[in-house]
């Protein structure tokens, strides 16, 4: 995190700090809980702080578990554009869709709950993967005069990737801190990751 100081435009976005993406979690980020510690300090900093919570219902179609033709981690055609399936994770109310228990959730001006409907996935903060359907985070942002969005936690292959994407494609200075994120990693998904959120225009620090 060489060279990077808040100041009062920034908006700090924490993605998916969830018990089923850190240890022993259904879908478990290699070393998901090390974003804990850092993210604890940065929230401290930022005049805005927005927590995003993954939120399926139980049945949610990008669950392998409501597929027959394909398993977890294969990629479908759905209506909307192609889905990878997921083991079920962050069920609505379950132990695993829980924040991490040491995440210092007080510190959140906003809590943003996505993918809760079942027809389609929502990796990103502000956008779900149908393209269309908005959250509402780019005008509550707006509102408050935010500039600059800094994206950590987890994953960095996925929901970071995509929330760090929509946010410059809102017009938003985007800034990944890579101390603070920990990534999947399937298929080199985390090395395509940079250099796509590299050549939207994002920075990484
Ligand atoms: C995520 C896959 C499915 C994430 C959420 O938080 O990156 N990945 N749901
Ligand atoms: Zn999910």
């Amino acid at each position: 995190m060489t060279g990077f100081t808040v100041s009062s435009g920034d908006a700090l976005l924490v993605i998916d700090v969830q018990n089923d993406f850190c240890r022993s979690g259904a879908l478990e980020v290699p070393d998901g809980d090390a974003v804990v510690a850092p993210v604890n300090e940065l929230m401290r900093q930022f005049p805005v702080v927005v927590l995003t919570q993954d939120w399926h219902p139980a049945a949610h179609t990008s669950f392998a578990s409501q597929h027959t033709e394909a398993g977890p981690f294969d990629t479908i055609n759905m209506p909307y554009g192609e889905q990878t399936l997921w083991p079920d994770h962050c069920i609505q109310g379950t132990h695993g869709s829980r924040f991490h228990p040491d995440l210092a959730s007080d510190h959140a001006h906003l809590i943003v709950r996505k993918g809760f409907r079942a027809e389609v996935d929502s990796y990103s903060a502000f956008v779900e993967n149908d393209k269309v359907t908005s959250t509402g985070l780019d005008h509550w942002l707006r509102g408050l005069g935010v500039k600059r969005v800094v994206c950590c936690g987890l994953a960095l292959d996925f929901c970071v990737r995509f929330s760090a994407e929509d946010a410059r494609s809102h017009g938003f200075d985007t800034v990944v801190l890579e101390h603070a994120c920990r990534g999947i990693d399937m298929q080199g998904s985390v090395a395509a990751a940079r250099d796509s959120m590299l050549s939207a225009g994002i920075t990484l620090s």
